[in-house]
């Protein structure tokens, strides 16, 4: 079997496809070797003394587990030197890092969430780091990088994906040019691309969404899972399944390949969701998007909102487009 290395593929990706400048093929290779060093003390759990939680907490409010923190650092080490980056951000900073200055300077913005689905490392379930990339504005060449830098829609990025660190440890990318899989070769150390060109099946009858939160659900999303569940003797006429992991990396990358939803929506707690907009559900967005999904606040394209806060929360609606059609339509007929 011919084996194509994440190297190989973005090489040629830069030299055929043409869309892939040198610089950006640099910054997702640095991030890919991030993932690599998050994977392994992931793997070791326990014995690299990498679980448990911290007595911190981040911006969010939230207990930050230690595996959260390692995994931050590794991403920041690891992308400041290259001299692709202008700044990053992430969900465990409350503002965005600089580039400091003794590294040139670069044109991307790096967004990052380093570990996806916390509530899962001390269990021994999935958990991943999600990406995302843009373009810094042309006028921060000659000044200090600032936070509204990076309030640009999702349509801007010019990369996004995820690792997920589970029975394998996987790498989905995209740069615009479909959706593609590397699984990781522990031995060899390197990432080996294992699926090209992703679509998502359409047609899947499965849903995803944390149904201990029903009671808060907008009338539109009820309306929508009781059809569901409803199943063959319902107005959609076919019986559902239902999966939730807790990590939405693990989710995501099953109904990349296996089809249906994904819903986390914005409900009566806060009027939000609980998903960060700028480094979960866009760079989410953009991959299931390039795999012929859809991925939406409920009504809107997730990558159409013009974010108003780095940090910012909403609900997310993603997976099969005709499932999402029909979401939207029970959504907007509510009132
Ligand atoms: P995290 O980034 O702090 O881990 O939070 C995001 C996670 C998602 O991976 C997952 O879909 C969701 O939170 C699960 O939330 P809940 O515990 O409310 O079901
Ligand atoms: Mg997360």
């Amino acid at each position: 079997m011919k084996h194509t290395t994440l190297s190989r593929f973005l090489i040629e990706q830069q030299r055929t496809a043409g869309v892939l400048p040198a610089e950006l093929r640099l910054l997702v290779e640095i991030v890919a070797r991030a993932c690599k060093a998050i994977s392994h003390s992931v793997n070791r759990g326990v014995l690299g003394g990498v679980l448990g939680s911290l007595e911190s907490e981040n911006v969010q409010g939230e207990v930050q587990k230690r595996l959260d923190v390692i995994a931050n650092e590794k991403l920041l080490e690891a992308n400041e030197w290259g001299g692709h980056l202008a700044a990053m951000a992430s969900e465990e900073m409350e503002t965005i890092h600089l580039i400091p200055n003794r590294f040139p300077k670069g044109e991307y913005l790096l967004l990052f969430d380093p570990i996806d689905g916390s509530s899962n490392i001390d269990v021994g379930l999935s958990v991943g780091t999600i990406f995302s990339v843009l373009q810094a504005p042309a006028s921060s060449a000659t000044r200090e990088v600032v936070e509204a830098d990076f309030l640009q829609p999702g349509r801007t990025q010019v990369a996004s994906g995820y690792a997920i660190y589970g029975p394998q440890s996987l790498l989905v990318l995209t740069v615009g040019t479909g959706v593609f899989e590397f699984t990781l070769d522990r031995e060899v150390g390197s990432w080996v691309l294992s699926d090209s060109n992703i679509t998502m099946p359409s047609g899947t009858r499965e849903f995803a969404i944390n149904m201990s939160n029903q009671r808060h659900w907008s009338p539109g999303t009820t309306r929508y899972i009781d059809q569901c569940l409803a199943g063959s003797t319902g107005p959609i006429g076919h019986d559902y399944n239902m999966r939730w992991t807790g990590s939405m990396v693990a989710d995501v990358h099953r109904i990349l390949k296996r089809g249906g939803v994904f819903l986390y929506p914005a409900d009566s707690r806060t009027g939000q969701g609980k998903l960060r907009l700028m480094y979960e559900a866009n760079p989410m967005a953009f991959l299931i998007e390039q795999a012929g999904g859809a991925a939406t606040d409920g009504v809107t394209p997730l990558m159409d909102v013009a974010p108003s806060k780095l940090h910012q929360r909403i609900g997310v609606v993603l997976g099969d487009k005709a499932e999402i059609e029909r979401i939207r339509g029970l959504a907007t007929s509510e009132g």
